[in-house]
C-alpha cells in the first residue's frame, strides 16, 4: 500500500489497527517432502493435517528456495531480504548478526506493528525491532529448554520445546492490551523442530513405528558423475550419524555387542530429561534397541541392511519431530478461529532450509541440491490468496521482507534485494523472476565445500570453487541429481546460457569475487 493510500484509509476512518496480522510459523529443517501438502512417499505415511489447511484455505508455493542452506545465513536472509553478503551473516560460525542494520521486523516496529520472536532464533546477538521476544539459546534443546528472556537471563522450562514454543507464543497473543493490543501483530514462532538431534515428543515416540517407510533411489548413492566433493561429505546415515546421539542407540545398553563408528557425541538430551521421562523414552527405545543388538550381534546383518536399520531410526524420529510442529500450527490456527482473528491473519509456515531425509544417503542440508535448497512455504490469507493455489514461481527467503512489508502497507527501501510476493497471491500470471543465485560459504562443516549456483525452473548450475568443478544438472531429464551434464556435448547451448544467467545474477546482486 502507497502512503498516500494509506492517508486516505485512515482518513475514510479505516484504522491502522485493520491492516493484517502477520503470523510467521517457522521451523528448523523441514523438508518439504515431509508436509503431505507437497505430495511426494511419505504424504501417506507422515500427514500433516495442520500444515496442509494451510495449503487448503491458501497456497503452498512448489518453488520455494532458499539463498544459502544454512539457518543463521537464512534467518538474516528473512529479515533483511537481502542475500548473506549484503546483510553479512555468511555462515553460522562468526560475530552474529550486525543488530544495527535495517530489518523488516525494525521496519514493521516503526510502522506501527506490535512485534515478537519466540523460539529459536540463533543470529548470536539479541533481537531488535522486536517488543517481546523469548529465545532459546544458539541451537536450543528439545527437553525442559532453557529461554533466554529479556533481561538476558536463561530459564529453564520442564517440557518439550515445540509446545513451550506454543504456550509462549499463544500467551503473548492472550496478554495483548490496550495501546499495543489497537496494533496490528507480527508474530515470527519459531520452532527448534525436526532439527538434529531429531527428538521427539515424548507422546510422539511410537507414532511411526507401525508404518512403513519409503526409502529414497539414492540411499546408496556412490557420488559418481559429480563433483568429487560430494564423496568427502561427513553427513551420511552409514558414516556419519552417530549411534548414540542421533540413532539412540545408547553405550550401556549395547552390552557386548560392538558397533562400527561414530560414536562420538553422547546424549546430551536424555541427560536432560526427569526420571518419570527418561522412563517413557526408555520403554520405547529399550526394547527396540535390544532387538536390533541382538539382531547386528549375530553378525549376520548385512552392512546395507544396518544402514536401512539407522535410515528408519531417523526418519521415525524425524517425523515424530515434525508431528509436534504441526500440532502447533493447529494449535496456532484455532487460537486465531477461536478469537476471530482468522480473517484478518496472514500465516505463513516455512522453515529455514531443507534437508536431506535420505537421499544420496545423507541427513543434513548445506548443499544446492533440491532436497537442502527447497523450502516449504505455505500461505493463508482469507480473500487475498486463492484457496488451494499453487504458485509455481521461483521464489526464495529474499521475497519475504517485501512481503510482509507490502501486506503491512509499508513501503521497501531500494537496498533490498528480493521481490514481494503479494501479486502471485491472486494465482494469476505475472511477470516474474526466470532464475534463483545461491551462494554456500561455510568453511567445512559436515565437510560441504563452498558452492555457488543459478537454478531456472529447468536447469541447476553448481560451482566448486576449491575444486574448480562445474556440475550441470537437468531436472527434468535427473530430478535426484545423480549425474552432472556440464561436459555434455548436447548441452552446450544450456551451459552457455546458463553460465551467463549465473554472472548475470552475481552482477544484479552485487556478490563478491567468488573464491580462489
Ligand atoms: C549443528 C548440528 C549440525 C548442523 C548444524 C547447523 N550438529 O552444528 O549437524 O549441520 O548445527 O544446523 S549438532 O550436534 O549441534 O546437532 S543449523 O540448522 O543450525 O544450520
Ligand atoms: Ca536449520
Amino acid at each position: 500500500m502507497k502512503p498516500v493510500l494509506l492517508l486516505l484509509l485512515l482518513s475514510i476512518g479505516v484504522s491502522a489497527a485493520d491492516r493484517p496480522n502477520i503470523l510467521f510459523l517457522f521451523s528448523d529443517d523441514h523438508a518439504v517432502k515431509s508436509i503431505s501438502a507437497y505430495g511426494g512417499p511419505l504424504a501417506k505415511v507422515a500427514p500433516t493435517p495442520h500444515i496442509d489447511r494451510l495449503a487448503k484455505e491458501g497456497a503452498v508455493f512448489v518453488n520455494s528456495f532458499c539463498a544459502n542452506s544454512i539457518c543463521g545465513p537464512s534467518r538474516a536472509t528473512i529479515l533483511t531480504g537481502k542475500h548473506s553478503h549484503k546483510n553479512g551473516f555468511m555462515r553460522n560460525t562468526g560475530k552474529g548478526f550486525d543488530q544495527s542494520q535495517w530489518t523488516v521486523a525494525k521496519a514493521l516496529q516503526a510502522g506501527g506493528y506490535h512485534t515478537a520472536v519466540i523460539g529459536k532464533w540463533h543470529l548470536k546477538t539479541r533481537p531488535v525491532g522486536f517488543d517481546h521476544w523469548e529465545i532459546l539459546p544458539g541451537q536450543g534443546n528439545y527437553y525442559n529448554p532453557v529461554f533466554i528472556q529479556m533481561d538476558g537471563k536463561g530459564k529453564r522450562f520442564e517440557g518439550y520445546a515445540t509446545d513451550l514454543t506454543t504456550d509462549k507464543a499463544i500467551a503473548w497473543l492472550e496478554g495483548r492490551k490496550g495501546a499495543a493490543k489497537a496494533k496490528p501483530f507480527f508474530l515470527m514462532c519459531q520452532h527448534k523442530a525436526p532439527h538434529r538431534t531429531f527428538a521427539p515428543a515424548l507422546r510422539h515416540l511410537d507414532a511411526f513405528e507401525e508404518v512403513t517407510i519409503p526409502e529414497p533411489k539414492s540411499l546408496f548413492d556412490e557420488y559418481k558423475n559429480r563433483s568429487a566433493t560430494l564423496a568427502k561429505n561427513e553427513m551420511e546415515i552409514d558414516r556419519h550419524f552417530d549411534w548414540a546421539y542421533d540413532a539412540k542407540v545408547r553405550k550401556d545398553e549395547r552390552g557386548t555387542v560392538k558397533l562400527p563408528k561414530p560414536d562420538r557425541y553422547g546424549t546430551p538430551e536424555y541427560n536432560r530429561m526427569t526420571p518419570a521421562q527418561k522412563a517413557k523414552w526408555d520403554a520405547h527405545f529399550a526394547p527396540r534397541n535390544q532387538a536390533f543388538l541382538a539382531e547386528y550381534g549375530t553378525g549376520k546383518m548385512s552392512h546395507k541392511e544396518m544402514v536401512r536399520w539407522k535410515y528408519r531410526r531417523y526418519m521415525r524420529n524425524y517425523l515424530g519431530t515434525v508431528k509436534a510442529v504441526d500440532e502447533s500450527v493447529g494449535r496456532m490456527l484455532k487460537y486465531l478461529d477461536d478469537h476471530g482473528l482468522a480473517k484478518n491473519t496472514i500465516v505463513i509456515y516455512s522453515s529455514d532450509q531443507g534437508f536431506f531425509l535420505g537421499e544420496h544417503g545423507w541427513y543434513d542440508k548445506r548443499w544446492m541440491f533440491e532436497e537442502s535448497f527447497r523450502m516449504p512455504f505455505l500461505a493463508r490469507w482469507p480473500g487475498h490468496i486463492a484457496a488451494g493455489s499453487k504458485p509455481t514461481q521461483l521464489i526464495q527467503n529474499i521475497d519475504y521482507a517485501p512481503t510482509f512489508l507490502e501486506i503491512a502497507g509499508l513501503k521497501t527501501p531500494a537496498e533490498v534485494q528480493g521481490r514481494s510476493l503479494v501479486p502471485l497471491f491472486s494465482g494469476e500470471a505475472v511477470d516474474w523472476r526466470e532464475s534463483l543465485y545461491y551462494a554456500y560459504y561455510e568453511l567445512g562443516e559436515h565437510a560441504v565445500p563452498q558452492h555457488f549456483g543459478v537454478r531456472t525452473a529447468r536447469h541447476k548450475l553448481m560451482y566448486f570453487p576449491r575444486s574448480k568443478e562445474w556440475n550441470l544438472f537437468d531436472l527434468k531429464t535427473d530430478p535426484n541429481e545423480m549425474k552432472s551434464v556440464h561436459a555434455k556435448h548436447d548441452y552446450a547451448k544450456t551451459r552457455a546460457a546458463m553460465t551467463k544467467e549465473f554472472h548475470r545474477l552475481r552482477k544484479h546482486f552485487d556478490a563478491p569475487a567468488l573464491p580462489k
